[in-house]
C-alpha cells in the first residue's frame, strides 16, 4: 500500500482548524488535526510545503519510521509547528492502519484498560455564585469532575470567565485583545471561590483549576498552600513552565496536585519534571505533542513514577485529536483524566464523530479507526478567519504571562 495524497484543509466553523487528510492507492483515508491555536497557517504551510511531498509513495504502514523520518530527517528538532505538524500525519497513519485492521484504534494499541474515560467540563461565571450555578449545571449534565475559574473583583476580565451561559472561546476574531491582570488580587479571591464550592457541594466532587502560568514560584506555592484545606483535584500550570525548577519550590510547600504540558510539544520537555516527581498530571495532547507515537512513550515513562496523564482537549483542537485521544486515553495504564470542552454542533457537523459523552465518561467509539472523519464540501463553507488568545497585562502596563 502506498501514499497517494497528503491534502491540507484549513476551515472555520466558528473557530480555525487545520486538518491533514491522507489517502491510500487503496482508497482508505485518514484524518489528522494539525490545528495550533493562533498560529494555523505555519502549520498549514509546514505541512503542506514540507511534509506532504515526502510522503507520497511511501508505506503508510510505517508509522514509527516516517515519524521518525520526520523528526530527526528534518535537521530542526522539536516546536510547537514540527511536532503538530507530525501529530497529524502520525494520528491520519493510525487512523489508516486501523481502517485496514479493520479495528478500533485502541484495540491496537492493546486493548481496552478502563470502561469509559473520565472527563472534566468547565464551570465559570463572573461572581462566586455564578460559579456555583455553573458547576450544578454541569452535575446535571452528568459530569463527574470540574474545573472552576471565576471572575475576580476589582479585574474587568479574567481568561477562562465566559458570557452569562457559561461557555467561553479562548480566542477571538482580528489582532489580540488585551486584559488587566493582578495576583494580589486574584491569590486573595481563590480560596473564597474553593471555600464556598466545598459548603455547598462538600468534600468528595472533583475540582480543578486552571492558573494559567500567570504566578511566580512563590506566589504559586503560596497559592497551593492555601487552597489545600479544598482539596483541589489539581492545579495547573501555576508558573510558566520554561523555568522547570519552579516546580521544585512549589512542591516543597504544598500537597496540592500540580498539572502541566499543555504548552508541552515532545517528551524533552517532560522528562524533568516527571523523573524528578515535580508533577501528578501531565497535560500533553496528541495534537500538539507528536500524535499517538510520541504520547505512547511521554506515558510509559511518566507511568515509572505514579504521574498520570490528564491532556488538553479544549475546543480550540478539533474533534480528531479528541477521537484520536479517547483511543489512547482507554488504552493506557496510567490514564487520570481527560479534559472536554464541548464543540459547538457546527463544529460536530463538520467533523462527524462517533465518540460519546455517558454519566461523566466519555468512549470513543467502535468504527474502524479513530472514529472522526470530515466533510470538506460544508468545511469549505467556513474559510480562515483569523483569530487570537488574548494578551495580559500588569495594572502598570507591564507584559504579563499569558
Ligand atoms: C486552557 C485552554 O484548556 C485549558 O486548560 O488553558 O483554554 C488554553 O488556554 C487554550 O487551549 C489555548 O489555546
Ligand atoms: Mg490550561
Amino acid at each position: 500500500m502506498k501514499i497517494i495524497d497528503a491534502k491540507v484543509i484549513v476551515c472555520s466553523p466558528g473557530r480555525n482548524f487545520v486538518t491533514l487528510k491522507i489517502v491510500t492507492d487503496d482508497g482508505l483515508v485518514g484524518w489528522g488535526d494539525a490545528t495550533l491555536n493562533g498560529r494555523e497557517l505555519s502549520v498549514a504551510s509546514y505541512l503542506k510545503d514540507h511534509v506532504a511531498p515526502c510522503l507520497i509513495g511511501r508505506d503508510p504502514h510505517q508509522i514509527e519510521d516516517i515519524w521518525q523520518y520526520l523528526y530527526k530527517g528534518a535537521y530542526w528538532r522539536r516546536g510547537p509547528v514540527t511536532m503538530t505538524a507530525i501529530a497529524a500525519v502520525d494520528m491520519a497513519l493510525w487512523d489508516i492502519k486501523a481502517k485496514v485492521a479493520n479495528l478500533p484504534l485502541y484495540q491496537l494499541l492493546g486493548g481496552k484498560s478502563r470502561a469509559g474515560c473520565l472527563v472534566y467540563g468547565h464551570a465559570n461565571g463572573a461572581s462566586i455564585d455564578d460559579t456555583i450555578e455553573a458547576v450544578e449545571r454541569h452535575l446535571e449534565e452528568g459530569f463527574k469532575a470540574i474545573r472552576v475559574q471565576t471572575g475576580v473583583p476589582g479585574l474587568a476580565k479574567v481568561y477562562g470567565v465566559g458570557q452569562p451561559n457559561g461557555f467561553y472561546e479562548p480566542a477571538t476574531k482580528g489582532l489580540p485583545q488585551e486584559s488587566i491582570w493582578s495576583t494580589d488580587k486574584y491569590i486573595q479571591h481563590m480560596p473564597k471561590l474553593f471555600e464556598a464550592l466545598r459548603d455547598r457541594f462538600g468534600p468528595d466532587l472533583p475540582l480543578l483549576h486552571d492558573v494559567h502560568h500567570r504566578l511566580t514560584p512563590i506566589e504559586a506555592a503560596r497559592l497551593g498552600k492555601m487552597l489545600e484545606p479544598y482539596h483541589l483535584f489539581w492545579m495547573e500550570d501555576a508558573t510558566p513552565a520554561e523555568n522547570q525548577d519552579a516546580f521544585r519550590l512549589i512542591r516543597q510547600h504544598t500537597t496540592t496536585p500540580l498539572a502541566v504540558g499543555e504548552v508541552f510539544n515532545c517528551i524533552w520537555d517532560c522528562k524533568t519534571l516527571i523523573e524528578n516527581q515535580l508533577i501528578d498530571y501531565i497535560r500533553t495532547s496528541v495534537t500538539h505533542t507528536g500524535g499517538i507515537s510520541h504520547m505512547r512513550k511521554i506515558a510509559a515513562l511518566a507511568e515509572l513514577y505514579q504521574v498520570r496523564t490528564g491532556s488538553h482537549g479544549p475546543t480550540d483542537v478539533s474533534p480528531i485529536c479528541m477521537g484520536a485521544a479517547l483511543h489512547f486515553d482507554i488504552s493506557i495504564p496510567n490514564f487520570g483524566i481527560q479534559e472536554y470542552m464541548a464543540h459547538e454542533p457546527l463544529v460536530n457537523e463538520v467533523f462527524p464523530n462517533s465518540y460519546r459523552f455517558e454519566n461523566g465518561y466519555m468512549v470513543p467509539g467502535d468504527e474502524p479507526g479513530h472514529g472522526v472523519t470530515m466533510d470538506e464540501a460544508l468545511a469549505a463553507r467556513y474559510p480562515y478567519d483569523p483569530a487570537y488568545l488574548p494578551i495580559a497585562r500588569l495594572e502598570d502596563g507591564t507584559l504579563w504571562n499569558w
